[in-house]
């Protein structure tokens, strides 16, 4: 079962990695912990769960207003094998932590606590907020541990969100520090089934299972896959059904580096929402790849007989190109690999009607005639760097565009490697990959992959002045240098 996680490009780098994952494989008895879902290995199963969410409680009964307290703080939890991470990290004792539920257009507070030993901020991913309250240019004027701080923001777009630190995001989004947020549409209906995953992948030392060594010089060129996938902080989860409910799966990857690519057994996927919002109209799938940071929302009814199961699954993805210079290991292996089981109940029901809500036709057909910016991402395989614009943060010369008004970006990618590019405070749309119009509808995106050679081509409205941050989400990337600043002009919104 595990695999080396290597990915070896040249001798003299393999060296110092081999001290810390020997190769081979060892699929040892302590491995079949991994997988307590395995019926095969006789592990106990853990307890079936209903489908649903828990949110966090809102302290303020106001309509319109949405007011939490969070804190981050060093928290042992179990992944799935039985051993608590002595070194993990949660917000509020919790992996995933409380996922925040709001309308669109609620004035959401987060009375924040910085409980750790390091400084931090709390980014609050893919929210059209005010810069102040972002999280990203607050990493030069961080949240001090022991200090508090109040994030308050109007949430406009209902999507699917998430938070997570933006200092140290590596090292402490893999140990556990992330959330999830639902921001509902007016006219949306409930699902049957309304299950919102983290999709997270955790590499922990055999033997130990405790949280690998922090990251080697490869790690940070190639990005860390872990061994073990997690869904919403644990292997091994089971989930009720009952044939013909409704189920909503929205989604996030806060993976370091894995690329999701993901079915659920037998059932035919609709996907229905992209990281801003409600698609236009849903498009059916197999599978889909979700880059670390993206989030889609996918539907299907549910199928099967009574007492069988459905799994969702992860297949492998190729970070680097096909035949190019790397050699890509993935410690997973290269078959698929199972993440949750859905378990169906007695009988058939008769699903609640569902449609995603209603939103406008996306605007753009092609790029404008403003042009804001070519971003060109490079690796340098020999000396070990990444870099926006040939430069690493916080070198990488600053973006001035005026605000409010509609202006192509393209973001070109010339290494051998898949880089997810995220930006603040805006919502983009993509129009052309290489110079062609996707095939599937799009919708709203923060998070979008560049494929190795490429150049994606995005428009936005620019909607949301500020300074806004834009970084691989790659996190050893985006901490390796692949980050900048975009500064939109002053704009005339009110938000
Ligand atoms: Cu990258």
């Amino acid at each position: 079962m595990f695999h080396t996680p290597l990915r070896l490009p040249l001798p003299a780098l393999l060296l110092p990695l081999l001290l810390i994952h020997p190769l081979g494989c060892s699929a040892g008895p302590d491995s079949a912990a991994l997988y307590s879902t395995d019926t095969d290995t006789g592990d106990a199963l853990l307890p079936l769960e209903e489908c649903g969410y828990t949110p966090a409680t809102d302290l303020d009964p106001a309509a319109g207003i949405v007011e939490v307290n969070l804190a981050a703080a060093a928290f042992e939890w179990d992944p799935g094998t039985g051993v608590a991470l002595t070194e993990g990290v949660a917000y509020d004792d919790s992996v995933p932590g409380p996922l925040i539920e709001a309308n669109a257009g609620d004035t959401v507070v987060v009375h924040f606590t910085n409980n750790l030993n390091e400084p931090t901020t709390v980014h609050w991913h893919g929210i059209r907020l005010e810069s102040a309250m972002d999280g990203g240019m607050q990493m030069m004027d961080p949240i001090l541990p022991g200090e508090t701080f109040d994030y308050t923001f109007t949430v406009p777009d209902a999507g699917f969100y998430w938070y997570h630190p933006h200092l140290e995001g590596a090292k402490l989004i893999e140990r556990g520090l992330y959330g999830r947020m639902i921001v509902h549409a007016p006219d949306e209906i409930a699902a049957d089934c309304d299950l919102p995953i983290a999709l997270d992948d955790i590499l922990l030392d055999e033997g130990s299972w405790q949280v690998a060594p922090v990251d080697t010089d490869m790690m940070k060129l190639m990005g860390r896959l872990g061994n073990m996938l997690l869904a919403n902080g644990k292997a091994g989860r089971r989930v009720a059904l009952t044939a013909g409910e409704t189920v909503l799966l929205r989604l996030v990857n806060p993976s370091n580096a894995r690329y999701w690519d993901v079915y659920v057994e037998g059932q035919q996927l609709q996907v229905v929402a992209t990281d801003g919002g409600w698609l236009p109209e849903p498009y059916a799938t197999d599978s889909l790849v979700i880059a670390p940071g993206e989030r889609y929302t996918v539907a299907f009814t549910a199928t099967g007989d009574p007492e069988s199961e459905v799994r969702l699954m992860n297949k492998r993805f190729q970070l680097h190109e096909q035949d190019g210079d790397m050699i890509e290991v993935d410690p997973l292996g290269d078959g698929d690999n199972p993440v949750l089981t859905f378990v169906l109940g007695e009988g058939t029901v008769v699903g609640t009607p569902w449609t995603q809500p209603a939103v406008d036709p996306m605007p753009y057909t092609g790029p404008t005639e403003t042009f804001g910016h070519h971003w060109i991402l490079a690796e340098d395989m020999m000396g070990g760097t990444v870099t926006i614009d040939g430069a690493a943060w916080p070198d990488v010369p600053l973006v001035t565009v005026e605000a409010n008004l509609e202006t192509t970006f393209d973001v070109e990618n010339t290494s051998e490697m898949h880089h997810p590019f995220h930006i603040h405070g805006n919502n983009f749309q993509i129009v052309q990959i290489n110079g062609v119009a996707p095939t599937t509808p799009q919708g709203w995106k923060d998070t979008w992959d560049v494929p190795p050679r490429s150049t994606v081509t995005v428009v936005s409205d620019l909607w949301n002045a500020g300074d806004w941050m834009y970084h691989c989400h790659i996190l050893e990337h985006a901490e390796g240098g692949m980050m900048g600043e975009l500064v939109v002009g002053a704009s005339t919104h009110s938000m």
